[in-house]
């Protein structure tokens, strides 16, 4: 994306201008402007001669290459993300001094880093675990830095216990086993031994987990923060990002087996997306709570395990942010972005929320042995779009050339500047919150409720849903070694549900608990999935067919899937072109070889002249497979046979028919349901 790059640049991406380097068409020279003449033999004496030191481009060479890593995330290490730009529907002003939050007019350039939490950065995309959802506006008041994740709540409530947490789940460091998995003992025994998990862990196990695309799952940041309006009156605030393609996920064996299959999938989702145009986006909401409501609510707004229940506090949609650019360069970019919850603008301020505090002091001294040094913030992707001036100096790196021999404040020699700014110049003022108290290490009793929510949102999920949170439970407490570990764990989980507690039990060899159960009936239909958004635009199409084909009838149905947004892709035997029956010559993207029912939402059966007896087994196998994880069939006419070899005809989300009309109609609609779960799959 060098040559064409649009001229509607943003500021950040002119900015980034400056910083670009394209090699090509260029000569090879050392670091230093030196041309280099022979870059094949390193400097012998003697064709068959020792290498000799003096060789000071291979030195250079082989030292930049010796230290090309740096060390990964201690979490999120694996991740990807995407440039774009946030656009605001409607002034914040009575709440917030935010300018980015209250001019309309304003597009903010933004960086969004999507991640998983647990696996090294070599690790598979799909793997059951908490996704990041880190989102850096770069405001003209300075960057504000919105880390959340995918899942609202957090597993536990005192930042002091994240190193704990983090140790727990992360391989096991006697033998590195397993990765990116929660499913062993070391994590199970701290959610036993640490019951304010249980709201997340439910999360977890839900489908949240395994999302379908970074494209199609919401944001959360989690903590509750707090907006400042000019007149300086605060309010507690949630934000939330909602996908307008709706919340998806994946299901468990196709999570399962796309980890090996294509490792990629969810950056590959993103990059192709952004590529082709579909343009991923997030209305940004939030949900506020007057400072005189701190105590209105059965739960303390201020921990961190809690939601606010979106039919109690309803989200309020402000504005969207579309992903429209991919980066040039994923090391430079996405590696050493380097986000901050303390980065806040004028208007956006803390609450003394336990884990948001501890994740104040985190974030800046993680970056410090990352990134190497303070200067981080001179690394392009992470320079503000506004000016910086102040009196820090030197340093590991420091690119600045700061002129003149004032360093220091205050000074009469540069008139006392750079100079604070007041309030009304834009100065930040920490919201003047009155604290008392004595210094105790204890946790306030208004955050030992552990369960209440834990259950609202197991009565919240479908039966679909209850049913994959149990299943999931029976996979991760099957890998659990200990048998005391699996009681625990069953124990606790008995004070979310009995019946779910009993089902654990039966499925992973402990007793079964008597008591436990939960008196809380209420349910939150906004956090089940059922409820999101459908629709078809984007989804992938795996369209079968051989040499031979019904032009006709493939030409409307390819031209009919793509005005509706869809992306179909042709497998077949070999690839190449083929041929249909009035000649049409179709480029093949994929065979079967290459492809699996797993990369695509749905599956296309055209079929042709039946030659490959072997071909047709695979593809057997490949409509079985789509046909067991739920995903919508369509097949017309002579594909109809694949369909019935297998007697899916009939079945639900299984489109046939011989009108074009009504099958295009019919599929876009299976499409868009995402999976058929009325489906019985036996
Ligand atoms: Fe964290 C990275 C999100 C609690 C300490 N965190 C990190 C990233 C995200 C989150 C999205 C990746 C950013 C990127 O893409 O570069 N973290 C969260 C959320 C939390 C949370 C939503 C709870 C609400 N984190 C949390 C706590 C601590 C940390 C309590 C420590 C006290 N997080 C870190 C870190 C990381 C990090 C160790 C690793 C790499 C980095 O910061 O830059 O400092």
């Amino acid at each position: 994306m060098t040559d064409e790059r649009k001229d509607n640049k943003t500021k950040k991406d002119r900015q980034l201008d400056h910083f670009r380097v394209d090699d090509k068409g260029k000569k090879l020279t050392t670091n230093q402007g030196l041309k280099i003449s022979n870059d094949q033999f390193s400097l012998k004496a003697g064709e068959r001669g020792p290498t000799l030191m003096e060789d000071f481009h291979f030195r250079e060479k082989m030292t930049h290459f010796d230290h090309e890593r740096i060390p990964e995330r201690v979490v999120h290490a694996r991740g990807f993300a995407a440039h774009g730009e946030f656009e605001l529907y409607e002034s914040m002003q009575p709440f917030t001094r935010a300018k980015f939050l209250q001019d309309v007019s304003l597009k903010t350039p933004v960086f969004v880093r999507f991640s998983t939490v647990v696996g090294s950065r070599g690790s598979a995309d799909t793997v059951r675990d908490v996704r990041g959802f880190a989102t850096k506006f770069y405001t003209d008041e300075g960057n504000f830095d919105l880390v959340g994740n995918n899942i609202p709540v957090f597993f536990i409530q005192d930042g002091i216990k994240f190193p704990d947490m983090v140790h727990a789940i992360k391989p096991e460091p006697h033998n590195e086993i397993p990765q990116a998995s929660s499913a062993h003992d070391t994590f199970w025994d701290f959610v036993a031994n640490n019951q304010e998990t249980a709201h997340m862990v439910m999360w977890l196990m839900s489908d949240r987990a395994i999302p379908r695309s970074f494209r199609m799952m919401e944001g959360f940041g989690v903590h509750t923060f707090r907006f400042v309006n000019e007149q300086g009156k605060a309010f507690f605030v949630k934000f939330h990002w909602k996908p307008t393609l709706g919340n998806h996920s994946l299901i468990w064996d196709e999570a399962h087996e796309l980890a090996g299959r294509d490792p990629d999938f969810h950056r590959r989702d993103l990059w192709e997306a952004i590529e082709n145009g579909y343009y991923p986006e997030f209305e940004l909401g939030v949900q506020i709570i007057n400072e005189d409501d701190e105590f209105a609510f059965d739960f303390d707004i201020l921990d961190a395990t809690k939601i606010w229940p979106e039919e109690d506090v309803p989200v309020k949609i402000i504005g969207k942010m579309t992903l429209n650019r991919n980066v040039d360069n994923v090391f430079a970019e996405t590696e050493q972005v380097a986000f901050h919850p303390g980065h806040v603008v004028p208007g956006i301020d803390f609450t003394n929320d336990p884990l948001l505090q501890a994740r104040l002091f985190s974030y800046t001294d993680t970056q410090l042995i990352r990134l190497g040094g303070p200067n981080f913030h001179e690394i392009p992707i992470n320079k503000p779009v506004c000016p910086f001036h102040n009196n820090q100096r030197d340093g590991f790196h420091r690119q600045t050339i700061n002129v003149g021999k004032v360093s220091y404040h205050k000074n009469s020699l540069a008139g006392n500047t750079p100079s604070e700014a007041s309030v009304a110049e834009g100065g930040y003022q920490h919201y003047q919150e009155k604290v008392e108290g004595r210094k105790v290490q204890a946790r306030s009793e208004s955050f030992t409720d552990h369960f209440s929510q834990a259950t609202l949102f197991w009565n919240s999920m479908s039966d679909t849903e209850k049913k994959h949170i149990l299943d999931a439970f029976l996979f991760e407490l099957g890998k659990v070694k200990s048998k005391s570990i699996r009681q625990q764990v069953v124990d606790m989980f008995a004070h979310v549900d009995l019946d779910l507690a009993v089902a654990i039990a039966e499925g992973i060899g402990v007793k079964p608990p008597q008591t436990g159960g939960s008196n809380i009936t209420k349910a939150s239909p906004a956090l089940s999935q059922i409820n999101t958004t459908y629709s078809s635009l984007s989804r992938t199409v795996a369209v079968i067919v051989t040499e031979g084909f019904n032009d006709t009838e493939l030409e409307y149905v390819l031209s009919s899937l793509k005005a509706s947004g869809m992306q179909p892709e042709i497998i077949s035997e070999n690839l190449g072109t083929i041929t249909g029956q009035r000649g049409t010559q179709l480029e093949v993207d994929h065979t079967h070889l290459t492809a699996d029912s797993v990369s695509f939402d749905a599956v296309y059966m055209v079929r042709g002249s039946d030659k490959n007896k072997k071909f047709n087994k695979d593809i057997a196998y490949f409509i079985d497979e789509a046909f067991s994880h739920y995903k919508p069939i369509g097949a017309t006419n002579e594909g109809i046979p694949w369909i019935e070899i297998n007697k899916f005809d009939g079945k639900p989300g299984v489109v046939t028919a011989q009108d074009m009309n009504t099958f295009v109609q019919k599929f876009n609609e299976a499409i868009t349901k995402h999976r058929h779960w009325d489906r019985e799959i036996v």
